[in-house]
């Protein structure tokens, strides 16, 4: 006997669906079915869902009827209004088609992108045996995480019940009020054919509003909630190739929206008997959602029949509470909500476009570096490209550094007196070898050579900001062959910025090369950054300095400038920096977990070590009491500079081991929390136990241990050393920033650019 009928409406994103479907299986109930109705073919679902026992594979298109649409659900199926064109297909379909086949006492419904917290469903089940009631539900939260990084803290709850309460009056309207939906709804199945209602098939957005109405309108006698089953709600972090449906741009949400809003509120009407909409909680939260999508839409462009269907259901809402709405919304959105009760259409619009524009007025005129984008849109941008200008920044101008700063110097010392060089400092201005103006970056003169530099030269992403000028050439040089995962390669974003790939999509538009250190990072390049621009196989200019023929004398050198006992070897611990652990955007915490105490006692006579933080990190290394010893070298320009004089380096998943391995010297890698940081913040390209050329170690007894050994580390990890070498650093020789040079600057040879 089948006690619940799950019904998802599945469209794409398979992971997304394999982790619902885990999450379903997840609540052991026994009598459970899946109706997985699929909008697309059923070619994307995953073996993984198809083998479990529970799941029911239905192709929507397999059900199409002569009538076109899926059968059961022509237009003698109750669709709730009349216009608008209907669609075989779109989560109403797949929900009706669902429906259609559910055998279960109980249907449940759960969007595929969506997955069940903990015993959700299993709760929501004995609640609804318990009370012996028609429709249960529980908690809606929302997180930008799969299950597996899924914390409480970190989602972000839509309702908040807590315990176990009866919906009704002022509980339900304020559970409506955020949650006019099918989801997460376990509906009794005979309480559910007594309503008589169908998803609306004409609507690709907001189509079960109407059988929402349907549920919550009075008719059902007894609504139960339980806070503790959790339903988790995923938003998107890619909606540049995998958008939500709220995610979309799309022209009809606001006809969708209002068809489903006049068919909801005039079923709601007729069961109040006939006496308008407002007659129980569902019609005001009703009333609710229409002003919201006014308040979050206008003005989106309306043709004219709209604007008049919004007017009027603005009309019919019974004594609008203007001063909530106020309160919620402001007062530019409130007139333009008045406006159009009165049906002055025009100051509607009027009050739309001013609410519209202090809302950004809060961004543009509210800082100052607004004010510069306002300047830079109506004069740099109208200015000409200055010839033979060329802007670098490294690191956020967080240093003179990196491969701009082997371009930059190759540029100065090949082509004196050429090129007008500008570069971006963030805190200080930097002593700088060559004639160079120094401007803040972010700063008024920073947009103003943004706009009008010829070339750019980065390596990193370039603000969000940034517009590229059809005669300028930009030449980003990223920072470090990939470990970690980018972007699209990533499935959870657990930094600072969720919408991180949308952001990094738009920027890697404006790239015109990419310098790519080896093979391998060529081809996570172009994937992970979906770029189809040009790739210069170059190597890196930053590891120029590595292949030095004076070295050692420059090791020497380096070891004064930075106050180093000549006579000690160093150690460079330079780890990177943690997705989950921040302040805010580029501020990131540290905290050391060597025990520098038992490093000094074990390794002092003979080693120093140097601590340096990735330039994210916000919090300073305090060492006082290893003066002597341990060095704090975080604000240094340049780490190529402190791998020349390091005689082993301990990293932990930083791209800086793939350059130091050019210098052929010892590595260990402190990995400390691996397991984390591999199946949680980031995943890993290479295979870390198979190919790290050194050994992984916890704690630090386990560094010291592998400091007193490090001749039998290097005769063990030989051969590992050799093939990394081969793959990561072949090609770099010293020459890659005169290779960049001559394929960008265009005086040689370009062959070497995009096949
Ligand atoms: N870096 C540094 N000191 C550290 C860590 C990093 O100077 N303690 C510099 C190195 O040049 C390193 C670069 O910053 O190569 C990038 O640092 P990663 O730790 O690799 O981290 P991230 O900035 O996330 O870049 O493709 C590479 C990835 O994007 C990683």
């Amino acid at each position: 006997m089948t006690k619940v009928s799950v019904i998802i409406p599945y469209y794409k994103g398979p992971s997304y669906l394999e982790e619902c479907v885990q999450s379903i299986e997840n609540q052991n109930l026994p009598g459970l079915e899946v109706l997985l109705v699929d909008d697309r073919g059923g070619d994307d679902v995953p073996e993984s869902v198809l083998e479990k026992a529970f799941i029911r594979h239905i192709v929507l298109e397999e059900e199409i009827g002569e009538e076109g649409f899926a059968a059961g659900e022509g237009p003698d199926a109750v669709p709730p209004g009349g216009e608008g064109e209907p669609s075989p297909f779109g989560a109403a379909a797949a929900r009706n088609t669902g429906v259609r086949y559910a055998g279960g006492e109980y249907l449940y419904f759960i969007d595929a992108d969506d997955y069940l917290w903990e015993d959700a469903l299993a709760r929501l089940v004995g609640l609804a045996e318990e009370k012996n009631a028609d429709v249960v539900t529980g908690n809606r939260c929302f997180s930008w995480f799969r299950p597996v990084s899924f914390t409480i803290e970190s989602a972000r709850d839509d309702t908040e019940l807590t315990g176990i309460v009866r919906l009704h009056g002022g509980e339900l309207a304020s559970f409506l009020s955020t949650r006019f939906t099918v989801q997460h709804l376990l509906v009794r199945r005979t309480f559910y054919d007594g309503l008589g209602l169908a998803f609306d098939v004409h609507n690709r957005y907001y189509p079960d509003i109407f059988v929402a109405a349907g549920i919550f309108s009075g008719k059902a006698a007894d609504i139960w909630a339980d806070g503790s089953s959790r339903y988790v709600c995923r938003f998107h972090n890619d909606p540049i190739h995998l958008p939500s449906l709220s995610q979309e741009k799309a022209k009809r949400r606001p006809f969708d929206f209002i068809r489903s809003y006049e068919a909801a509120s005039r079923l709601l009407a007729e069961e109040a008997g006939g006496n308008g909409a407002d007659g129980n909680e569902a019609a005001s939260a009703l009333n609710g959602q229409l002003i919201r999508f006014i308040a979050e839409h206008f003005p989106d462009s309306l043709n004219g029949e709209e604007t008049r269907r919004f007017t009027k259901a603005l009309r019919h809402i019974p004594k609008p509470d203007w001063r909530r709405i106020k309160k919620e919304f402001g007062f530019l959105q409130a007139m333009e909500m008045n406006c159009l009760c009165r049906g002055n259409g025009k100051a509607a619009k009027l009050f739309a476009k001013l609410a519209f524009a202090w809302r950004k007025k809060q961004g543009i005129l509210g800082t100052p570096i607004q004010h510069r984008r306002i300047i830079d849109a109506l004069v740099f941008q109208k200015m000409k490209v200055l010839p033979n200008t060329v802007l670098f920044e490294s690191f956020l101008g967080k240093s003179y550094s990196d491969s701009p700063k082997y371009i930059f110097e190759y540029l100065n010392e090949t082509y004196p007196g050429r090129y007008k060089c500008i570069w971006a400092y963030a805190e200080k201005k930097r002593k700088i070898p060559f004639p160079a103006k120094q401007v803040k970056r972010l700063g008024l003169r920073y947009f103003y050579y943004m706009a009008r530099c010829q070339y750019v030269v980065y390596n990193g992403r370039q603000p969000t900001f940034y517009k590229k000028r059809k005669d300028s050439i930009f030449l980003e040089t990223w920072h470090g062959t990939p470990l970690k995962k980018l972007v699209f390669d990533m499935d959870d974003v657990t930094s600072a910025s969720p919408l991180y790939k949308e952001d990094v999509y738009y920027q890697t538009r404006a790239w015109d090369y990419l310098v790519a250190p080896n093979e391998f990072s060529e081809k996570i390049f172009r994937r992970a950054f979906s770029y189809e621009g040009n790739i210069l196989k170059t190597g890196y200019p930053r590891n120029d300095i590595l292949y030095h023929p004076h070295k050692e004398e420059l090791a020497l050198e380096i070891k004064k400038e930075l106050g180093l006992p000549v006579d000690k070897k160093v150690i460079l611990y330079a780890p990177t920096w943690r997705d989950d652990e921040f302040y805010g955007p580029g501020m990131y915490k540290f905290s050391l977990k060597m025990d520098l105490g038992r490093m000094r006692e074990e390794l002092g006579s003979e080693y120093v070590v140097i601590l340096r933080t990735h330039y994210f990190i916000a919090d300073a290394l305090d060492l006082s009491g290893y003066e002597g010893f341990a060095y704090n070298q975080s604000k240094y320009d340049d780490v190529a500079r402190l791998y020349l004089i390091s005689d082993v380096l301990i990293t932990d998943y930083s791209s800086v081991f793939f350059d130091f391995a050019n210098l052929r010297r010892p590595m260990l890698f402190f990995t400390y929390d691996l397991e984390k940081y591999r199946s949680i913040l980031r995943g890993f390209y290479i295979d870390v136990e198979k190919e790290l050329p050194g050994p992984m170690l916890f704690d630090t007894e386990e560094i010291i241990d592998a400091i007193h050994n490090l001749r039998m580390i290097q005769r063990n990890y030989e051969e590992r050393y050799n093939q990394f070498y081969e793959k990561y650093c072949a090609w770099e020789d010293g020459y890659a920033a005169e290779r960049v040079v001559d394929a960008v600057f265009r005086f040689g040879n370009t062959e070497m650019e995009k096949d």
